[in-house]
């Protein structure tokens, strides 16, 4: 028995697309249900679905993680449906009643459901969003062969989107044999790129030879840039919709009302026709994805440990404080634009975008929730601005301060010395890097963060262990 969401005053209030839901079928599976892909993906299909053309693009939506099993429990009664909530930074505010998520399975209880809806030819398209950190690979993207979660894989346990798509693909690959598109939609750069090398090596330690050479016949890994700040949504919100709508959604998802979604062109079968619905298709994504990481995430991840460290809650904080705004404006203009070289994004425009959406304060996105999994981030996020600076005889000195924060903001979580609570997956692999110089030089040398930066470029390590010092002073260490 399901219970589907019902909405006892307000109702015009409520925008809804036009289309009968028995009518949709399920073309498309989501790996990984979280909040972003509920505010963003979720919101592409449900336009698309009020198309004539639309309607056997349905998402079926998938957990992956025991941990999320409860929550999805919840979604699962109220039928995939839910309330977002966007806000503008004017205090435009919009309430969509998102019901494109058709069907629900729960991998953690009944992988095999994934399986079969993997296997079925009339599931196009594997859309997935496992964080950046979900897909196991060091440095130079080889697949962390020795982690726990993919050891246990290997040997037949579902921890990672690996063992699902393995298992499901191999399935596909024996019954209806139907080609099908992988679209990774996680933060990561070339994330088609990423999500296909990490597929193959674990296909390879499977030693299955034979589907390794199906993926690369049958399966499509396109690239793409997805983008809508989504903070976690507090209770307030969350009884804002109960309230005004007299409604028992307890699965309200927040957004800023900006959305952007560019997606390389490159489907095997069916390709949803989401070009109608505000999706770019392009021939690369590149210069999107790059502008978008090293400008917004970069940008985020620079200012917001300086913002914790300054005991603020809020990151639209940071761009009211005259210090961290000029911080960010020079973090992009002196090092991150130069490392990007030309580009055919306006950079100049795009980043006065970013400073208006960081500035949005109706959203209240948590300086908590852009502090989670510094680790994974860095690489990915900042790493190009260091290394693209340093090729062109600069010194990062801006994105140096925003790795030196980070430092300290770490140091003062593990000894419970700042208020902001700090996840992060990676623990461990900070643990070794003390708060003294030896610690100094083992964080600046640490390979999955930094590459072969301190080799190529030593000063990095000098200037680094400076700036950690004169943060230290700062915020008093
Ligand atoms: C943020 C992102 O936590 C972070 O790293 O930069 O979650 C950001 O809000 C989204 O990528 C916006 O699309």
């Amino acid at each position: 028995m399901t219970n589907r969401l019902t909405f006892g005053q307000n109702t015009n209030q409520i925008q809804c697309q036009d289309y009968v839901r028995s009518n949709v079928t399920s073309g498309v599976m989501h790996l990984g249900v979280g909040a972003f892909h509920r505010a963003h993906q979720a919101v592409y299909f449900d336009r698309l679905l009020a198309l004539p053309e639309g309607k056997k693009w349905g998402i079926t939506g998938v957990n992956l993680r025991p941990q999320d099993s409860a929550q999805f429990a919840r979604f699962i009664e109220q039928d995939g449906e839910y309330i977002l909530k966007t806000m503008a930074a004017d205090g435009a505010t919009v309430y969509q009643h998102i019901r494109s998520l058709v069907k629900q399975i729960d991998g953690a209880k009944t992988p095999d459901q994934v399986d079969q809806q993997m296997a079925d030819s009339a599931t196009q398209l594997v859309t997935s969003t496992v964080t950046e950190g979900g897909y196991y690979l060091d440095e130079t993207r080889q697949l962390m062969l020795d982690h726990p979660a993919i050891k246990g894989d290997l040997a037949g346990q579902r921890h990672t989107l690996y063992a699902f798509l393995y298992a499901g693909l191999k399935l596909r690959s024996q019954t209806s044999q139907a080609k099908i598109t992988l679209l990774c939609c996680d933060n990561l750069r070339h994330n088609g790129d990423v999500l296909k090398a990490g597929l193959m090596q674990f296909l390879n330690a499977k030693g299955d030879q034979a589907l390794a050479q199906w993926v690369n016949e049958n399966v499509a890994f396109p690239c793409s840039m997805v983008d809508r700040i989504t903070p976690k949504p507090s209770p307030e919100h969350v009884q804002d919709v109960q309230q005004r709508f007299a409604t028992d959604d307890q699965l309200t998802v927040m957004g800023e009302d900006f959305i952007q979604w560019v997606v390389e062109d490159n489907f095997a079968g069916a390709k949803p026709p989401l070009e109608q619905v505000g999706v770019q298709f392009v021939d690369q994504v590149d210069p999107y994805e790059e502008a978008k990481i090293r400008i917004l995430n970069a940008g985020h991840t620079n200012v917001v440990y300086q913002a914790a460290l300054k005991g603020m809650t809020y990151f639209d904080e940071a761009m009211r404080d005259e210090t961290l705004r000029q911080y960010f404006r020079d973090f992009v203009h002196q090092d991150a634009i130069p490392a990007i070289g030309n580009s055919i994004v306006n950079l100049e425009a795009y980043a006065d975008i970013i400073e208006r959406r960081f500035s949005n304060a109706n959203i209240g996105d948590t300086v908590e929730r852009i502090c989670t999994d510094g680790y994974a981030k860095f690489p990915i996020f900042v790493y190009p601005s260091l290394t693209g600076c340093y090729q062109l005889g600069q010194t990062p000195s801006k994105t140096i301060e925003g790795i030196a924060a980070w430092f300290v903001y770490f140091q003062k979580a593990r000894t419970g010395s700042i208020s902001t609570p700090y996840h992060e997956p990676n623990l461990e692999s900070l643990q070794p890097y003390s708060d003294d110089e030896e610690g100094i030089q083992a964080f600046a040398n640490d390979r999955f963060l930094w590459g072969d930066i301190p080799r190529q470029h030593p000063q990095f390590i000098a200037q680094l262990s400076q700036a950690i010092r004169s943060m230290q002073q700062q915020y008093s260490m």
